[in-house]
């Protein structure tokens, strides 16, 4: 029988082949596919999370952790779908207008999807107004916004009044390294996350 432990500790040590092998091996057995993703995958990054969060890994870690994860969900993602597997939620995550820093963000973004998150990623510079026609189109129930420059940090603000004045009933999560929570305190976020692991917490609390 396919061990689920077993493909935990693939994704923690980042082993992608293992990875997809016993996942393909799981499906053969005909075991729930949410199971192998609850059990196996996100169980997987979950550990990776907590150690990132006590700087016990670091970005690299993570990042290889993540692809083993992407490359076994590529074989997942149509049994979850056959058997109505519903994400935790969907979220649209972006850089503010004017900010081209992308690392965090997508290591947010990846951080999310192994949590179970479905996430929609607008890149970079991205303008309040794509944010409010993109949360309409998607039906997202948080938006994640990221800014590393302070010169940028406005943006974030901007992009909540817009969200705002169009009548948008999303969450709203910031982060990046000159934000804080007092920040977002200020601006009316629903949600500051000082780091990656941290931003899935904060995702699952706004979305509970
Ligand atoms: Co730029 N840059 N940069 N840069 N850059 C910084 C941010 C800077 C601190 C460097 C410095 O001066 N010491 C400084 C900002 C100063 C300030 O505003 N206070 C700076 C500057 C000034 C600039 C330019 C203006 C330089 C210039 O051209 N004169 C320019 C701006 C361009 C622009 O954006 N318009 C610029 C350009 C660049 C590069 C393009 C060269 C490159 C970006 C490449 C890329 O992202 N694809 C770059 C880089 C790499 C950096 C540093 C070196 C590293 C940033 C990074 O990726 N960190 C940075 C200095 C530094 O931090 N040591 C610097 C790693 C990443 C994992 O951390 O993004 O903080 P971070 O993400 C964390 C958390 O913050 C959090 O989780 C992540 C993981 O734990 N987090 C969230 C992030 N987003 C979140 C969202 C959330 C929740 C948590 O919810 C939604």
């Amino acid at each position: 029988m396919a061990d689920l432990k077993a493909l935990a500790d693939a994704v923690i040590r980042g082993d992608q082949n293992t990875a997809v092998e016993i996942t393909k091996a799981a499906l053969a057995e005909s075991m729930p596919a949410k199971s192998v993703l609850d059990e196996g995958l996100i169980a997987g990054m979950d550990v990776i999370g907590a150690r990132f969060k006590k700087n016990e890994v670091y970005i690299p870690e993570v990042l290889i952790a993540a692809r083993a994860m992407k490359m076994a969900m590529a074989i997942l993602e149509p049994e979850l779908a056959k058997e109505g597997v519903e994400p935790l939620g969907k979220c649209l995550i972006g850089t503010v207008q004017g900010d081209l820093h992308d690392i965090g963000k997508n290591l947010v973004a990846m951080m999310l999807k192994g949590a179970g998150f479905q996430v929609v990623d607008l890149g970079v510079d991205v303008e309040p107004e794509k944010f409010v026609e993109q949360v309409k189109a998607a039906n997202a129930h948080v938006v994640g916004l990221s800014a590393l420059l302070t010169t940028t940090m406005p943006g974030m603000e901007k992009t909540l009044k817009a969200l705002r004045d169009a009548g948008a009933s999303v969450k709203v999560m910031i982060g990046g390294a000159p934000v804080t929570q007092d920040y977002a305190d200020r601006i009316g976020a629903d949600g500051y996350a000082a780091d990656a692991a941290s931003a899935v917490d904060v995702a699952k609390s706004l979305v509970a």
